[in-house]
């Protein structure tokens, strides 16, 4: 689409009875469109400066062309999502890799190497739309699928699991976590007394809890997460059998978190961090990609489960239903615009296919509610499914009409069924969307079933599948969020809750708090149950040593070796990575070969924070003027600190010497470049007790 061109709906592709179809939803207007016009399309003469009575007068409410233009612009907002603000939108699509034929109708899994166009949305939770990308906080991950059959929208997050069992708490829960009311901070951030008041007195929340507080919430990119559809819900086949399922998406580039204080440090650095880089990926052609895969059970075998798999406070581990995976996702395509695509896409968990349904998850039956009717209030319109981004890509047809903002014009005088005036008027199909036959019976109420009220066997389950460096990670982050806490009874209710899930883990955060006294364990219903450890719950355990998707920054300067920086960031981009040359002056630097090197960024805005290892090559007479430069010091310090693979020449060493900072096995010469690359490939994990006391 040519920049400013003016795109509008085409009003005469839609006007039989058969209204969008043939997919066409919209056409550019043929023409010359490089004259400036008003929306009724006159064109502009002055652009520059609004009717005046005279060259120094008032402006004259004759203007008709800058009301019209301050007009649109004044509207320009639409209210952002109540939750999940801030999100990233990008194009791309799904590939079946293998039928999911036994089990369901929907074509879009069974139909082996079809590519279906979708749309996928990543954001955080609580944070407003302007609000910064790294907080700690869970990941949206809803993919709205074109599929010949209707859109599909998979509205799922990075963790399997909710706070909450049930609709009717999730304006609790929200506005616990959202900015307080009487100060409107803080913006994005759980560590606050509302957030920790609600949760401390909602035991339920305790498994979300750990895996809030585990590093799967502060990603190093948005490549590198999870997905999951968290609840329950049934696939049908031709026989009309159904069987339950759980959605699970996998990034290629495995999963990768940063450390907390190097996720508060890029908040600085770059408040756009992670939509940043998922633009530059996909830029540079690098092309996220996800396995899809699903969980299968029968009602005899959920029946035969520790826990209900109807509570979406519950996951269902890998080790008791394997993942089968089915297909692909690839995102190839950046949005033309961020509004009419990302902020209007309106997900709603109701859209399914023939051949997938609900399950009965209290969580999910609210959800089927509330999106489609904030659509309503944030795009203004019933009509909202007609803007492009969210419009089906097959036909679609029905007797609906008018409202605000109808964009198609039917003819006829049919607009309803039956009726015998129209042939060609939609009706049913036998094709069409059946509900799982299901027999529902027993008493109505306002009732939590019994089977829900376990909820500290899968917290502690969590916890105890989790590595050393990951179990300090939670137990210093919940030691980090209650420290902000200012009542002292909010600390001590969430150490009783700790205490159910395991004692060495509240103890862990009572003496990291100072806590004089521990609290006794909370009142439980239910005995926890001891559930096997289950290794697939772990991140770092899990993280791919690749340098795929990774990013390397080089600092140098005037008088650094020019063939030592070749040789390293050749190195580098051959294993996959990006790499980023950092120097003093954004002009470049001048090597020691006398050529003049470019320069990505400039030291004082490009902190080693942006990088996931660094390399330093400097001059000695440039190191020791380096010595007393901040940026510089705190360039290697933080890549220490947030243990980074970090390599050097004598000028590099020189400049670890003023930061203070010993060697050791991620400490690598620049000229040794395949070790610094099988070092760069992971953390440096060990050397965590030595730069920082964890909880
Ligand atoms: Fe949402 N959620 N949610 N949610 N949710 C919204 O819909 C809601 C829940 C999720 O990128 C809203 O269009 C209720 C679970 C994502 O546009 C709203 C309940 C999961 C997105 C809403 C939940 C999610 C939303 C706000 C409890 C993971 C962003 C704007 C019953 C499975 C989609 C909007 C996007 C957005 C309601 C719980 C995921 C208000 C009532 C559980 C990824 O309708």
């Amino acid at each position: 689409m040519a920049d400013g061109k003016i795109v509008q709906s085409n009003l005469f592709a839609n006007n039989n009875a058969k209204l969008g179809s043939g997919g066409e939803i919209h056409q550019t207007v043929e023409g010359d469109h490089s004259t400036l016009t008003t929306n009724q399309g006159l064109a502009i003469s002055d652009n520059q400066n609004s009717l005046k009575a005279n060259p120094r007068g008032p402006t004259l409410l004759e203007d008709f062309i800058l009301r019209e233009k301050i007009t649109h612009f004044d509207h320009e907002r639409i209210p952002e999502r109540i939750v999940h603000a801030r999100g990233t939108g990008v194009h791309g699509y799904f590939e079946l890799t293998s039928s999911l034929k036994d089990y369901t109708t929907a074509k879009i899994l069974t139909e082996v190497g079809v590519q279906t166009p979708l749309f996928t949305r990543i954001s955080t939770v609580a944070g407003g739309s302007g609000s910064v990308d790294t907080p700690r906080d869970v990941r949206g991950f809803a993919v709205k699928f074109y599929t010949k059959e209707g859109n599909w929208d998979l509205v799922g997050n990075n963790i399997p699991v909710f706070f909450i069992q049930d609709a009717i708490k999730f304006p609790d829960l929200i506005h616990a976590v959202k900015m307080e009311p009487d100060r409107g901070f803080p913006q994005s951030a759980t560590a606050h007394d509302t957030f920790w008041d609600f949760i401390s007195l909602t035991p339920e929340s305790m498994h979300m809890v750990m895996w809030i507080m585990s590093d799967r919430t502060i990603p190093r990119s948005l490549r590198m997460i999870e997905g999951f559809g968290v609840h329950s819900f049934r696939l049908i086949n031709e026989q009309g059998d159904s069987t339950f399922v759980k959605f699970h998406w996998r990034p290629k580039l495995g999963l990768q978190s940063t450390i907390w204080d190097e996720a508060v440090k890029i908040a600085g650095a770059d408040q756009d961090f992670l939509r940043r880089e998922m633009f530059e990926a996909i830029e540079a052609g690098n092309y996220p990609e996800w396995e899809f895969a699903v969980q299968l059970f029968s009602q005899e075998e959920a029946d035969k489960f520790p826990f209900d798999h109807l509570d979406p406070t519950k996951l269902i581990t890998e080790e008791l239903v394997p993942l089968k995976v089915i297909g692909r996702m690839v995102l190839d395509q950046w949005p033309n615009n961020f509004f009419a695509e990302t902020e209007q896409v309106a997900f709603c968990p109701s859209h399914v296919v023939p051949g997938i349904d609900f399950s009965n998850d209290p969580l999910l039956q609210g959800r089927l509610f509330s999106y489609l009717d904030t659509q309503l209030s944030r795009l203004g319109s019933s009509n909202f499914h007609q803007i492009p981004i969210n419009a089906p890509k097959c036909p679609f047809a029905n007797h609906q009409r008018d409202g605000h903002m109808q964009m198609n014009q039917p003819t006829g005088r049919v607009a309803y069924e039956p009726n015998s005036l129209s042939e060609n008027s939609p009706r049913e199909s036998s094709n069409g969307f059946h509900s799982a036959t299901v027999n529902e019976s027993g008493d109505k109420g306002r009732i939590r079933p019994e089977s829900f009220a376990d909820h500290y066997s899968q917290a502690r389950q969590f916890f105890i599948s989790q590595n050393e460096y990951e179990q300090a990670h939670i137990a210093s982050a919940l030691a980090f969020e209650l420290s902000k806490v200012e009542y002292l009874h909010i600390r001590l209710a969430m150490v009783a809750h700790l205490l159910n899930i395991s004692e060495e883990l509240a103890n862990r955060v009572g003496n990291a708090l100072g806590l004089s006294e521990m609290p006794e364990a909370a009142k439980t219903v239910t005995k926890a149950q001891e559930m096997p450890p289950s290794p697939a719950l772990q991140s770092i355990g899990n993280m791919k040593e690749t340098l795929q998707g990774r990013c390397i920054g080089i600092l140098i300067a005037d008088g650094s070796d020019a063939t030592a920086i070749n040789n390293v960031k050749k190195a580098v981009v051959n294993a996959g990575a990006n790499a980023k040359l950092i120097g003093p002056k954004i002009g470049g630097a001048k090597l020691s070969d006398g050529a003049i090197q470019k320069i990505d960024g400039q030291l004082a805005g490009t902190p080693s924070v942006l990088f996931d290892a660094v390399v330093v090559i400097l001059s000695t007479d440039v190191a020791k003027q380096l010595s007393v430069e901040a940026a510089a010091i705190d360039f290697i310090r933080d890549a220490y600190g947030h243990l980074k693979a970090i390599a050097v020449d004598k000028g590099g060493e020189l400049l670890m010497k003023a930061a203070n900072l010993a060697s050791d096995k991620g400490v690598l010469n620049a000229l040794d470049v395949e070790a610094f690359i099988a070092q760069a490939k992971t953390r440096q994990w060990d050397r965590e007790k030595m730069v920082r006391t964890l909880a």
